[in-house]
């Protein structure tokens, strides 16, 4: 045991060496890469608020990242899940307790109280709570469920304030669900940023999604940037990305996986439907876990009675950006944190070690919920 514990050290500091001759930011543009306020500043306050939003434009977010969902009355609204359960205090509503239910969403069976069952005016009477068990919930029960209508007007305000232009990076949540209620995301996603002049190519937005069949439907009525989010289910022991299916291509019969869209001749095809990826992070730098020779389960490499990413160690960074950058796709990969237990062995605790990593490889925005840490570590780089 300590022998693997030694060679485990000598691993976690080797980190790729910064070269001289590279730019500092490898990215498309040559522009530093842009950090993406994801969910808000969801670090400190609850998930998808106004107040959330401002904090991260206060801390130094160049754009906001509102997931989108419908109501009842057709209101688009921010949370990161149609069912409102982990993210509001609707379950302490005695009022709604009838509007408990069972629903599938994507295929999968949910319990919970359902966006589309309420109307906006009964939105406004829940409260955000935190969702995660180890982040602060000091703030539950305080802030609105913002409209999207409300999130652009404080995008407004914000840049007027701040002399910035401040960008918003909506994503339509499960597009098809939507659909199938009857209450389609895109059009009312698309006339609000119209209502805000931000309906141009040129405009400072990003609009993502899961789904290719979403963002082929948004071509045809948007000229705003458009992004292919891709997720997996996990990461093996030998540092293999479990694969996922995207709920469209469930629908559709497409057999190829998210990670089967990274291949040089699938995402080619990608660039005709979209301008970038948004990766979930091991697609473009994955890792391993040590394991047991003998059973082939991961080994607590640092012996703190838990196994969680502290005990993975990170593999060489594959060429997916660069080919991505040779198609003319920006790469928005997700989602950086600042929790020591999210963190691979070679960082060593130490969030800033992954964002230069990453801004290293050449990534051309980065969704983080600490927009702080990632600011602070691409002001740093930029000075070297
Ligand atoms: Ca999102
Ligand atoms: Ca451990």
């Amino acid at each position: 045991m300590h022998k693997t514990l030694l060679l485990v050290s000598a691993a976690a500091l080797s980190l790729p060496a910064l070269a001289a001759d590279k730019p500092v930011f490898p990215t498309l543009n040559g522009q530093p890469p842009l950090i993406i306020a994801h969910r808000g500043a969801s670090g400190y306050l609850p998930d998808h608020t106004l107040e959330g939003y401002a904090k991260a434009i206060e801390l130094g977010a160049d754009f906001i990242e509102p997931d989108l969902v419908m109501t009842k009355d057709g209101v688009l609204i921010a949370r990161h899940e149609p069912n409102l359960k982990d993210t509001t205090d609707v379950a302490r509503r005695a009022e709604f307790a009838s509007r408990k239910r069972k629903m599938m969403v994507d295929g999968v069976e949910e319990e919970g109280w359902f966006a589309s069952d309420f109307t906006l005016a009964e939105i406004k009477t829940l409260r955000a709570i935190q969702p995660r068990a180890d982040r602060s919930k000091a703030f539950d029960g305080q802030f609105q469920i913002p409209t999207f209508d409300e999130i652009l007007a404080l995008r407004a305000q914000k840049s007027k304030e701040t002399g910035r232009q401040i960008g918003v990076y909506p994503e339509t949540k499960h597009p098809t669900y939507h659909q199938q209620l009857g209450l389609s995301l895109e059009k009312p996603l698309v006339a609000l940023l119209a209502k805000y002049q931000l309906n141009s190519q040129k405009a400072p937005v990003f609009i993502q999604s899961f789904e290719a069949a979403n963002l082929k439907q948004l071509r045809k009525l948007t000229s705003n940037k458009l992004v292919y989010l891709l997720d997996a289910e996990t990461v093996r022991p030998d540092g293999v990305v479990e694969r996922k299916m995207p709920y469209d291509h469930v629908l559709s019969g497409d057999k190829r996986s998210y990670g089967d869209m990274l291949s040089p001749a699938n995402l080619k095809q990608v660039k005709t439907f979209a301008d970038g990826i948004g990766p979930w992070k091991p697609y473009l730098i994955s890792w391993q876990a040590m394991t047991d020779p003998k059973t082939g389960k991961p080994i607590d490499v640092n012996g703190d009675n838990v196994i969680d990413q502290r005990d993975m160690t990170l593999l060489e960074a594959n060429d997916v950006v660069k080919r991505a950058h040779q198609l003319g796709l920006v790469v928005h990969p997700f989602t950086f944190r600042n929790e020591a237990k999210l963190l691979a062995a070679n960082f060593q605790d130490n969030p800033a070690e992954e964002y230069r990593l990453f801004f290293t490889l050449g990534v051309d925005g980065v969704f983080s919920d600490f927009t702080d840490t990632a600011v602070a570590t691409r002001t740093l780089m930029q000075m070297r």
